[in-house]
């Protein structure tokens, strides 16, 4: 399998993290991509009209494979593949909802980031980069209060840390307000899945 990615990407690291953690990183070849809304990446727009990473590339479809995206999609296919327990409990919909407020995290994040560094100068709107931000702020908030991380991780946990880990990475929030959380992923991050799969780079926007 082919994994389109990007190096500083929180929803490809989350696909990749979850290969490690399903056992399947072996099966993986991580082919890094730059890609932005302001760069057009022809390559990543052939397999994804979106033009976002990740993209998983399958053995599988009619000749040159099947291209999967979005992060969450390749999560649910990856863990169809391995023989170990699955990596998305029974209780799906919890799990789903764990996964979803990660994505909103880094979602929010990146807009945050359009406001503060990515658009030039003169285009930015403060109130909407503060707006995005407050929202980062209460996302973080709620799972200090409510996330009870699974010992063994599943799609939630893989979520979650790569999100709050991109999110300290870009220097978008501060995380020690939140002790419990800053404590679990100061842990998450020490497991081969998190080493292997490390955040760098600058996003390329122009
Ligand atoms: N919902 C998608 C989001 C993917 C996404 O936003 N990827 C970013 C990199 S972090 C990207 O490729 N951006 C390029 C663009 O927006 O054109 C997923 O979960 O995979």
């Amino acid at each position: 399998m082919k994994l389109l990615y990007q190096t500083h990407s929180p929803f490809a690291r989350k696909a990749l993290v979850f290969a490690h953690e399903a056992g399947l990183a072996d099966r993986v070849e991580v082919i890094h991509h730059e890609t932005s809304p302001t760069l057009r990446n022809d390559d990543v727009f052939a397999l994804n009209p979106l033009g976002k990473v990740p993209v998983l590339i399958t053995p599988n479809g009619s000749g040159e494979g099947e291209a999967i995206f979005d992060s969450g999609v390749i999560c649910e296919y990856l863990d169809g593949l391995h023989g170990g327990p699955s990596l998305i409990p029974a209780n799906r919909i919890a799990a789903l909802r764990w996964q979803a407020l990660a994505n909103g995290i880094s979602e929010a994040g990146i807009l945050v980031r359009w406001e503060t560094t990515r658009r030039p100068e003169p285009l930015r709107y403060p109130p909407l980069g503060e707006g995005h931000l407050a929202k980062v702020a209460e996302a973080c908030a709620y799972l200090e209060a409510h996330f009870q991380p699974a010992e063994q991780p599943g799609l939630a946990e893989i979520a979650i840390a790569t999100a709050l880990s991109w999110i300290t990475f870009r220097e978008i929030h501060d995380l020690t307000a939140y002790p419990r959380l800053s404590a679990w992923l100061e842990a998450f991050e020490q497991r081969p899945s998190m080493r292997a799969t490390t955040l760098v780079g600058e996003t390329l926007d122009a």
